[in-house]
Parts: C-alpha cells; structure tokens; sequence
C-alpha cells in the first residue's frame, strides 16, 4: 500500500516536470496579420493562435487546417516535428505566418 502511494507519487511528479518542459506561446491574429509573423519554437511546445480580430481566419498549412476561427476564438495546436511551417489564411490570400520548430 505504502509503495503504492509512493509510485504514484513519483509519477505525478514526473508527469509534472514533462508537463512544465512544454511550453505555450501564442500568436495573436490582429489588423488582418499574424503576430509575430514569425516565430521559432521548440519541439513540444503548444502554438495557440487567438484571433482578436472582427473577422474569422484560419491557420493552414498543407499539413494541418485550424478551420474558420472566430472572432474572440483560439485554436491550438502541439507541434513535434522540426521544421518550417510556412503557413496561411484560407480566407485572406495576403495573410502569411511562419512557425520554425527546433
Ligand atoms: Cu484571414
């Protein structure tokens, strides 16, 4: 029973300490523009994009489509793979973002 306790207590720290390694950032989507136009960030980490515009936009890229985002809406994604991701918004042709990930 004791290990038992203490097993779980290990893993609730270990599930914490992966979960703080992770980090969120965000990019506003605001004037018709993504910013930072172009951000770097690391393997893992949560990308939220929050649309503080009138208007709906979306984030695509040939491998991922966040779909119309809302005004006042958000759309997040975790990204693993290294690379460049250039990306757009289907609904603004003049709208470009890049995500690098390390
Ligand atoms: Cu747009």
């Amino acid at each position: 029973m004791k290990s038992c306790l203490l097993a779980s207590l290990i893993f609730a720290m270990l599930c914490g300490m992966v979960e703080a390694e992770a980090a969120i950032q965000t990019v506003a989507i605001e004037g018709m523009r993504y910013v930072p136009e172009r951000l770097t960030v690391q393997s893992g980490d949560r990308i939220v994009w929050k649309n503080q515009d009138l208007v709906p936009h979306t984030v695509t890229h040939e491998t991922f489509d966040s779909q119309q985002i809302a005004p006042e809406a958000s759309w997040s994604m975790v990204f693993r793979k290294s690379g460049n991701y250039p990306y757009r918004c289907k609904l603004h042709p003049g709208m470009h973002g890049t995500l690098i990930v390390r």
